[in-house]
């Protein structure tokens, strides 16, 4: 077996910098609240931090929309505060990953105003415009975030591709100009000593030729081109032209976002030859509980089969294993509360689920994620109403499904959003039972979950069996034992539909892990040997195989 590389024995902690911490009085988290905050996550122990945009931007989907990728949004400081942050996480042995945001820009960013101002700016092909097809658009591809995927430009005549939001123009990747372009930025902050990159949407960056329509389901207006869009004919190309010009000067960590990707690409983005990335980032797991009707797409209410998640998580374990490396997450900035999600949220059981939902994951191969708040088991917020959403999926969405298509009525709508809108992790960061949980002494940017005065930081400091100190177990003992890094996966009895249990074989060790995904009583009789050593489990008594509602254990023994 080939050495294990610091990036797969790393735990990585994301935080959303405008909810994390404010540190001037005006509602917005910022990078001088983060530096305030990192002696909580040494205290977890993650090792690296993955920051969210915080470049330049208009905000129409939240710094995802980038204007000027080398300024910071003077919301969140200055570049002075960032060169801080990055020392003071340094010193503390943290390092920092940053967004990459360049499958589209934003609409304010200097290229595409240049690119808009007419047909022969020599800026105009660093984007992507089609002439009309018969008065409508080129395509029928739609906006991940509703509607078209086009804009119509009337001073040109012509039409731009935004697979976001109008304000997310994006990029042609064929212009080598716009390539070089994008290197030159990226090698910038590789200079100033950034520890890596997350790449957004980096499957999509190479368009199909020809930009055909994507297959329209019945009744439809619009089709999802995920199918066509995502590991596109050069998108490899450019990942290994990325990495001879900016990832090999530097040890870095990277991770491709790559929405849309199946086995067989995941092992070229992130294959063991270092050719492209280090890890990806997918969704299989994340689209399971969507709706069945295709217009609805992730908008629905229901919970997700546990047969079905055993099965595509053990796919993912099996297929990539020995030649590839995937990351292993459950919540982050775009996905509900994992808790309120695929756990259970009532005050009996919150707790004990979200620590068994934490061991299920963190025992696998790939290297963990852990998003702000999840630590603390932090649920849904369903005090937010639609007056106070912010989240342009959520607002497009309900503008599309219930005003324009009426798919669903308002009410509906709103179960759905409360169940899987992005807004539900983007709410302030819970850390004491002070005003607004101790996020800002201003008027939050996005009003706070009404259940910080139990759940919160201070009371999980204090209290040893919380949430948080289960992931901080968690973090230590994948430091410790490399088996949970490099195991064989074997799921026991595929067929149980209550209980999810996996093995993480080595040569002369292997781990058991037993989750009891039910609020049931149940019993098991795996054979455990007498001298199996309990590693972690989410009661504090052990009655061995009889199993508590969303009990949770890992057994190590000799084999
Ligand atoms: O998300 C990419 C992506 O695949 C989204 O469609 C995601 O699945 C959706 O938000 C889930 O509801 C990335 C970012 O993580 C997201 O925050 C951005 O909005 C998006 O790219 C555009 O930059
Ligand atoms: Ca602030």
């Amino acid at each position: 077996t080939s050495a294990i590389k610091w990036w797969q024995k790393a735990v990585v902690y994301q935080i959303y910098p405008r909810s994390f911490q404010d540190s001037n009085g005006d509602g917005i988290g910022d990078l001088k609240g983060i530096q305030k905050r990192l002696s909580y996550v040494s205290k977890l122990g993650a090792d690296v931090i993955w920051l969210n945009p915080i470049y330049q931007s208009p905000n129409k989907d939240n710094g995802y929309d980038i204007s000027d990728y080398q300024a910071i949004n003077p919301e969140f400081g200055t570049m002075q505060d960032f060169d801080d942050l990055l020392a003071a996480a340094h010193a503390r042995d943290i390092k920092i990953v940053m967004d990459l945001v360049v499958n589209h820009s934003s609409d304010q960013h200097k290229w595409f105003i240049e690119s808009r101002s007419s047909k022969d700016n020599d800026k105009r092909d660093f984007y992507i415009w089609r002439d009309p097809v018969d008065g409508h658009e080129p395509n029928n591809w739609s906006s991940f975030f509703s509607g078209s995927a086009w804009k119509f430009d009337e001073k040109s005549g012509q039409y731009y591709l935004h697979l976001f939001v109008e304000g997310q123009p994006d990029l042609n990747w064929k212009n080598d100009e716009l390539r070089d372009q994008v290197y030159q930025m990226m090698n910038w902050w590789v200079d100033k000593g950034i520890d890596g990159f997350r790449m957004d949407v980096i499957s999509m960056i190479s368009k199909p030729d020809g930009l055909p329509d994507a297959p329209l389901p019945a009744g439809n207006t619009y089709a999802n081109p995920v199918s066509l869009t995502a590991n596109g004919p050069h998108v490899h190309e450019y990942l290994r032209e990325m990495r001879q010009k900016v990832l090999n000067n530097a040890e870095l960590m990277t991770v491709g976002e790559t929405s849309g990707v199946d086995i067989e690409h995941a092992r070229k983005y992130a294959g063991i030859d270092g050719s492209e990335l280090n890890m990806v980032f997918q969704f299989e797991h994340m689209g399971l509980d969507d709706n069945p009707n295709p217009a609805l797409g992730k908008w629905d209410n229901q919970p997700v089969s546990l047969l079905k998640l055993k099965d595509n998580l053990s796919k993912w374990q099996t297929e990539l294993e020995g030649n590839s490396w995937n990351s292993l997450y459950w919540d982050n900035h775009d996905q509900p509360r994992i808790v309120s999600r695929f756990g259970n949220d009532s005050a009996e059981y919150r707790e004990v689920s979200a620590k068994m939902l934490a061991t299920l994951l963190h025992f696998m191969q790939g290297t963990p994620y852990i998003y702000q708040g999840e630590e603390l088991g932090m649920t849904n917020a369903y005090n937010l109403g639609w007056d106070d959403f912010d989240d342009i999926e959520i607002i497009n969405g309900r503008k599309f499904i219930v005003d324009k298509e009426k798919l669903v009525d308002n009410d509906t709508m709103l179960d759905y959003v409360h169940y899987k809108g992005r807004d539900n992790a983007r709410t302030p960061m819970q850390w004491s039972t002070g005003k607004n949980a101790g996020f800002t002494d201003g008027t939050p940017w996005l009003k706070l979950n009404d259940n910080f005065e139990t759940i919160n930081a201070t009371a999980a400091l204090a209290d040893e069996h919380s949430v948080f100190y289960h992931y901080q177990k968690l973090i230590k003992l994948r430091h410790e034992l490399d088996l949970m890094t490099t195991g064989h996966y074997e799921l026991i009895d595929p067929a149980d539909d209550q209980v999810y249990t996996y093995k993480r074989i080595g040569d002369d060790q292997e781990l058991l892990i037993i989750n009891n995904f039910t609020d049931q009583d149940l019993e098991r009789d795996y054979p455990v040997p007498a001298d199996a050593q309990l590693l972690i489990s989410n009661y504090q008594d052990d009655l061995g195989l009889k199993l508590r509602p969303y009990e949770a254990k890992a057994y190590l023994y000799q084999r």
